[in-house]
């Protein structure tokens, strides 16, 4: 680990009450769950459609057993538990350092490691409804659902709270993130590769002093920032003091 670049983010972050981090899958590789484009990510498994197909609101209409399957198989990992960066993270926001974590992840492990302001930008594994009447259900009672889960009270198709491919973002999540990534004085983006739109986005409404990147792989975004970190996010905020 580069230690001079840790003692960096140690500064940054002991120099700042007002910090905002987003981020991605990357941030719970950690916790054994699988990102999308890294090496061993589902976008390099072999399946009959490719994963951006099956996890596409017209798949889910169409073939609803399918999407289940994969869906079930490869993104509802609901014994993971939060690594040190979810724990940082909510540590500095309870020191009242972090203003908020804008997260691409649907796995709501920010929120286990006792995060209160997380902006889930593409929803949660953890929230389901009943398409036709609203009910809600668990993700346990989606997991354990033979085949495709259906209400219980209705008998429509259950879908879970997560945006799909061809869906839209929520506009009230969409301008709270924008009014904190505004608000901020350090952006720490981490474990994301920065091309999944709009939510990649957000970053240029960053206007503050300090621009700090922990990403395995290189980004797009690697040339604008302060200081980029390429170790694993986990590893390097365990090695940071609140
Ligand atoms: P991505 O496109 O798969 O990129 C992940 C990035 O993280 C890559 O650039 C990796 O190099 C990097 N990375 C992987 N592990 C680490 C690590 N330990 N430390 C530092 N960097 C690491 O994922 P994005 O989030 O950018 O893409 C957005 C998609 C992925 C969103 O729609 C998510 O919903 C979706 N997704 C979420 C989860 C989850 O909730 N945990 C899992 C898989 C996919």
């Amino acid at each position: 680990m580069d230690m001079d670049k840790i003692r960096q983010l140690q500064e940054i972050i002991d120099g700042s009450d007002n910090i905002v981090f987003f981020g991605g899958a990357g941030v719970s590789t950690e916790s054994g769950i699988p990102d999308f484009r890294s090496q061993d990510g589902l976008y390099h498994l072999k399946y009959k459609y490719p994963p951006e197909t099956i996890i596409s609101h017209t798949f889910f209409v169409r073939k609803p057993e399918e999407f289940y399957r994969f869906y079930k198989d490869k993104m509802m990992a609901l014994d993971a538990k939060p690594n040190a960066a979810h724990i940082k993270l909510a540590q500095l926001e309870q020191a009242g350092k972090l203003k908020a974590v804008v997260t691409q992840n649907i796995d709501g492990l920010h929120q286990k490691a006792g995060s209160r302001e997380v902006l889930e930008l593409h929803g949660s594994v953890l929230r389901n409804y009943c398409t036709r009447c609203g009910e809600f259900y668990d993700a346990e009672f989606v997991k354990n659902a033979e085949g495709v889960p259906k209400c219980v009270k209705c008998g429509a198709t259950v879908k879970p709270d997560v945006v799909l491919y061809e869906e839209g973002l929520d506009g009230d999540i969409m301008s709270r993130s924008i009014m904190h990534i505004q608000k901020a004085e350090v952006l720490i983006i981490g474990g994301t590769s920065l091309v999944v739109y709009p939510a990649a986005g957000l970053i240029d409404y960053f206007n503050g002093k300090k621009l700090v990147l922990i990403n395995k792989g290189a980004t797009g975004r690697d040339a604008g920032a302060d200081l980029v970190i390429t170790d694993p996010i986990g590893e390097v905020f365990s090695q940071i003091k609140v």
